[in-house]
């Protein structure tokens, strides 16, 4: 049985320290050997800027921006299909939203020392009504979530390893970014940094879900 949220920021639901130590482990385990058959890239944007977040992705379908724009693609950039989504990811989805289909893509960000993600809004999937849920690992990050209206009032949080947070209703298309990581905060990653792994319902509702 879950605990409750620890934390409720505009309608995101934020556990706290919902991962302990060993299972942020083995999860990493779990996301090194995603990023073995998947390696992480640097995405660019349309416009031909590299973004400072690395990423891959698991699952029948996975994030790319590139010069043609960003979209869903079944496969990484080498051709090779995405590797499926682990286990332990299907579960912790399972056990926080036991009436959401099953997700079909996992995205991993990369955050080395300096990265950033900008605000923004998740669109991209095709049907927005489904919840999307985020688990980090490694160094802390300063999170920051708006409202649905671009340009509103904005609180910051700290997102710290094993954090699990869950955004759905009306937080699903708020505005959201990381201002900065805060490189020495965690031990887990050998190499420090952040890992955030963000599953989704991407594709039409069923297709795909693993
Ligand atoms: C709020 N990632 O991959 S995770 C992203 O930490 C993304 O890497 C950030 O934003 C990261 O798109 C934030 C938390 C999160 C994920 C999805 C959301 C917050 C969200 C969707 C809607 C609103
Ligand atoms: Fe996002």
């Amino acid at each position: 049985m879950a605990e409750g949220p620890v934390l409720d920021v505009m309608g995101a639901m934020l556990y706290k320290g919902f991962l302990p130590p060993s299972a942020q482990r083995a999860l990493l385990d779990d996301i090194r050997a995603v990023e073995r058959a998947a390696p992480l890239f640097d995405p660019v944007t349309r416009s031909g800027r590299k973004m400072s977040v690395r990423i891959t992705s698991a699952g029948a379908l996975g994030w790319v921006s590139d010069r043609r724009g960003y979209r869903y693609e079944p496969r990484h950039p080498s051709g090779v299909p995405w590797p499926p989504i682990p286990q332990s990811l299907l579960g912790i989805w399972k056990e926080l939203l036991p009436d959401a289909p099953p997700p079909d893509s996992c995205l991993i960000n990369y955050y080395g020392e300096g990265a950033r993600m900008g605000l923004h809004q998740d669109r991209d999937e095709a049907d927005l009504t489904w919840p999307i849920l985020s688990v980090s690992l490694g160094d802390d990050a300063l999170f920051r979530i708006g409202g649905a209206a671009r340009g509103g009032r904005t609180q910051s949080v700290v997102l710290s390893s094993g954090d699990v947070l869950v955004m759905q209703g009306p937080a699903r298309l708020a505005w959201h970014g990381i201002d900065r990581i805060r490189p020495g905060t965690s031990r887990l990653l050998k190499n420090g940094g952040r890992l955030n792994i963000t599953l989704r319902v991407a594709g039409p509702a069923g297709e795909g879900a693993q």
